[in-house]
């Protein structure tokens, strides 16, 4: 409900329901769905600018595809949201929040390959490799991969150089063998085994999502100049929502549709990976990424207004379709 609907209802109400009322407009303070697509717009805007298709036009093309076919954009709208939330502006995150796309959407290409996840689709498209061909789509991969830096680096105004120096340092952390690509080794390793416990799970899975995403919130406030006490709340507010998000997706995969996730649904039965939900079951599951979204949210309960974004994306982590 939005506080006009809640608004126009109190007119016609008894004395008791009215207390139900204002209590439901404490809830409904914040519009989630407005600010996503807010912040959604200015992320497509400026990563539609960010790649120009100039020669050897191929390679770009196979760029955009894969940058510009949708998907939520959630790490870049972290980071904006983490930079403002730090007493910094969108224009300030902004190239780093495009860098952040960059980076997921070239793990995304590669994870697709035949050499790794094998998928035809992704973001309810045909995967890179489909379109292009394996040896263009792991080019397009490191294209984006390095183009993010150097995105960052000459995009990011108003900031102190020192800063920016900490954000790729950051970001290339989350991404290394420390990060995604560690993650995902460890996936590959396990694909098939029936005996990985939950340590090994959650190692794997904080490494090859959590890392990105972590990065994503850390990289908004380093760019907004955040204290030490700041900057260690949104780190566990990150690393909380990381394992959320994961556990989620595990969750998905089974529930939802491939029309609904815009990519093969069932992959992890297939491949007889062990999950959360394989180990859990799905209701556990869901409840242990509810715990860590509490969690998480309770990192920022003394920041007020400020924090109503990532209060609200903590919320979302758990209740998304897709
Ligand atoms: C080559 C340096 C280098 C790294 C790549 C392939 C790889 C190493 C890592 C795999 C990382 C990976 C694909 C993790 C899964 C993360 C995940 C849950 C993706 C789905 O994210 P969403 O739901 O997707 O945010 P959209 O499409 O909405 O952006």
């Amino acid at each position: 409900m939005n506080t006009k609907v809640i608004e126009r209802s109190l007119e016609n109400t008894q004395p008791d329901q009215h207390q139900e009322f204002e209590r439901e407009i404490e809830k409904v303070t914040f519009d989630l769905k407005a600010y996503l697509s807010e912040k959604r717009v200015q992320v497509e805007a400026a990563l539609e600018e960010s790649i120009t298709v100039v020669y050897p036009e191929k390679i770009y093309e196979a760029m955009r595809y894969s940058l510009l076919a949708g998907g939520k954009r959630l790490r870049p709208i972290l980071c904006l949201a983490s930079c403002e939330l730090s007493g910094g502006t969108v224009e300030m995150a902004l190239p780093t929040a495009c860098a952040l796309e960059m980076i997921h959407t070239m793990s995304l290409i590669h994870d697709d390959l035949p050499a790794m996840d094998n998928d035809d689709y992704r973001r309810g498209r045909l995967t890179n490799h489909k379109v292009y061909g394996e040896d263009i789509a792991i080019l397009a991969g490191d294209g984006l991969l390095a183009y993010a830096f150097e995105f960052i680096a000459e995009k990011t105004k108003e900031v102190p150089a020192e800063q920016v120096l900490r954000v790729v340092a950051k970001l290339g952390r989350a991404v290394a063998a420390t990060g995604l690509v560690g993650g995902q080794v460890l996936d590959l390793e396990h694909e098939g085994q029936q005996n990985v416990d939950v340590e090994t799970l959650k190692f794997i899975h904080i490494h090859k999502t959590g890392a990105l995403l972590e990065a994503s919130v850390v990289c908004g406030a380093l760019l907004a100049g955040a204290n030490q006490e700041l900057l260690q709340r949104l780190r566990s507010y990150a690393h909380n929502i990381g394992l959320a998000f994961q556990i989620i997706d595990d969750v998905l995969d089974i529930t939802a549709t491939t029309e609904e996730l815009g990519k093969t649904a069932g992959k992890d039965l297939q491949a007889q990976k062990v999950t959360y939900p394989s180990l859990w079951g799905i209701e556990e599951s869901r409840h242990q990424a509810q715990k860590l979204v509490d969690l998480a949210k309770a990192e920022l309960a003394d920041f007020g207004n400020r924090a109503l974004p990532l209060i609200a994306i903590a919320d979302y982590i758990t209740a998304r379709t897709n």
